[in-house]
C-alpha cells in the first residue's frame, strides 16, 4: 500500500513530503519533480509571492542513483519567503522585541479556513490556521503526483490536466488527443488548450483584479493508458470514484467533482449517458466514454475524466464584512498579498491528485516489492485480459 504525509506552513521554514510503500527499482528524477512543481508555480492571475518562490524538490532519502530503494521516500522544499517572515513564523519562543500583535491576525476572511479554524482552536489569532489551509502545501501533492507518474509511467499511464473555465469563460478545446491537448496547454499562460478563450480569461482576469476581486474556475484531468479493474465494485471505499473525489476535494477551494458527465448525466435519458458495448475481434471498445473511464467504481479500461470546480479564493484586496475575534467589533476581513486567479495551479494540483490516487490503486491490483515482480502481474493480467 502507498501513502504519504504532508507538513509545512505556508511562510515557515518550507515543507516537507513523506511517502511509504514505493516499490524498489522505479526510475525517479528530481528533474521530472522541478518541472511538475514549476508548472505548479505558472499561470496567469497569480501573485507576488511567485516571484519570491522558486520551488526545488530535495529528495532526502528512499531514491539512490535515479531509483527507488524501497525505503520511505522523504523530500523537502524550502520557502525563500521564510527569511522575511521570520519574527512571525520561528519554531523558537520570540524575544521581547517581537510584537505579537503584529504578527498575529485576528480578522477572519470570508471563505478561508480561518472563522471555523479559530473556533476549532478557540483561539482568536487565526495565524497558525492560515498558515496551514494556505494553498502553500499543494507544493507537495504535485510532489506526490509526480513520484505516482513516476511508477505509472513505465506502464504507458499518462495524467494531463487542463483548465475549462475560468469566470463565466469556457473553453472548448477542439482536440481528444493528448499530445496535441498537451502542447497547446503548456504554451497557455492560462493551462487552456482553447487560444480564443484563454485570451478572453486573460481580459477577464485582468478586469477581476482592478476591481480588488478574485475568480474561480473548472479545470479537468484526464487520464490515458490504465488497465481495466482499477478500484473496486464491492465496497465503498474501494470504488475509485469516491476515492478519486476525495483526493480531488481535498485541494483548497475545490468545491465540487465530476467522474465523466457528472451533473450533465442526471438531466438525460440512460440511452443517452450509458455507452454501448462492442467488440472489435480483439478487445472490447467503446463507442462514447460519457462515463468518464469508471463503472462500478472500477476503470473500464478508457480514459478517466474528472472535473472540478474551484470556488473564487477568498483573500480579496476589497475584503468583505468580518469582525475582530479579540473584541467582536465590525471590521474588515484580513488582507494578505494574495492571488486573483489560481486555477491554472489548480490543474497541475488536481491532476497530482489524480496521479496519484491511480498509482495508489495500481499497486494494490498489481503489487509487488520491485517494480519488476509489479510488471510480471500487470503482464500476467494484460494476457490474460487479452485472452477473455
Ligand atoms: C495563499 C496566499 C498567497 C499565495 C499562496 C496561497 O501567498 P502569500 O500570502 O505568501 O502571498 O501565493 O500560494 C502559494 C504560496 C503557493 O505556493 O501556491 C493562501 O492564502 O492560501
Amino acid at each position: 500500500m502507498l501513502r504519504m504525509l504532508t507538513a509545512g506552513e505556508s511562510h515557515g521554514p518550507g515543507l516537507t513530503l513523506i511517502i511509504e510503500g514505493m516499490p524498489a527499482g522505479v526510475p525517479f528524477a528530481a528533474s521530472a519533480i522541478d518541472r511538475d512543481l514549476a508548472r505548479r508555480q505558472l499561470g496567469y492571475g497569480r501573485g507576488g509571492r511567485m516571484k519570491i518562490e522558486k520551488d526545488v524538490i530535495g529528495i532526502r532519502s528512499g531514491v539512490r542513483h535515479g531509483k527507488t530503494t524501497g525505503a520511505p521516500i522523504a523530500m523537502t522544499v524550502e520557502n525563500r519567503d521564510y527569511k522575511n517572515w521570520e519574527s512571525a513564523m520561528t519554531p523558537l519562543v520570540p524575544g521581547p522585541e517581537t510584537a505579537i500583535e503584529d504578527v498575529s491576525l485576528y480578522r477572519p476572511r470570508p471563505g478561508h479556513a480561518d472563522l471555523a479554524g479559530a473556533m476549532k482552536l478557540l483561539d482568536p489569532d487565526v495565524r497558525n490556521i492560515l498558515e496551514r489551509a494556505s494553498a502553500r502545501h499543494t507544493t507537495m501533492r504535485v510532489a506526490a503526483g509526480a513520484a505516482g507518474k513516476a511508477l505509472l509511467a513505465p506502464f504507458g499511464v499518462r495524467v494531463v490536466g487542463h483548465v475549462l473555465a475560468i469566470g463565466s469563460v469556457e473553453a472548448k478545446p477542439d482536440t481528444a488527443d493528448l499530445d496535441e491537448l498537451t502542447k497547446v496547454t503548456e504554451a497557455s499562460e492560462v493551462r487552456c488548450a482553447d487560444a480564443e478563450a484563454a485570451q478572453r480569461m486573460m481580459e477577464l482576469i485582468d478586469a477581476t483584479r482592478r476591481q480588488g476581486d478574485s475568480l474561480g474556475g473548472i479545470v479537468e484531468v484526464i487520464a490515458e493508458g490504465l488497465p481495466p479493474g482499477l478500484g473496486h465494485f464491492a465496497e465503498w471505499d474501494r470504488k475509485l470514484d469516491a476515492r478519486l473525489a476525495r483526493a480531488v476535494i481535498s485541494v483548497p477551494a475545490i468545491k465540487a467533482v465530476e467522474i465523466g458527465d457528472g451533473f450533465a448525466a442526471s438531466r438525460l435519458p440512460g440511452s443517452k449517458v450509458h455507452d454501448p458495448i462492442h467488440h472489435d475481434g480483439a478487445r472490447y471498445t467503446r463507442p462514447t466514454n460519457h462515463a468518464g473511464g469508471i463503472e462500478g467504481g472500477m476503470t473500464n479500461g478508457e480514459r478517466v475524466i474528472v472535473r472540478a470546480a474551484m470556488k473564487p479564493i477568498p483573500t480579496l484586496a476589497r475584503p468583505l464584512a468580518s469582525v475582530d475575534l479579540r473584541d467582536h467589533s465590525a471590521v474588515d476581513a484580513g488582507k494578505e498579498r494574495t492571488d486573483s486567479v489560481a486555477v491554472p495551479a489548480a490543474a497541475v494540483v488536481v491532476e497530482a491528485a489524480v496521479a496519484w490516487e491511480l498509482a495508489c490503486a495500481f499497486l494494490e491490483r498489481f503489487g509487488g516489492e520491485t517494480l519488476t515482480e509489479v510488471t510480471e502481474h500487470y503482464q500476467r493480467y494484460r494476457e490474460r485480459l487479452s485472452a477473455f
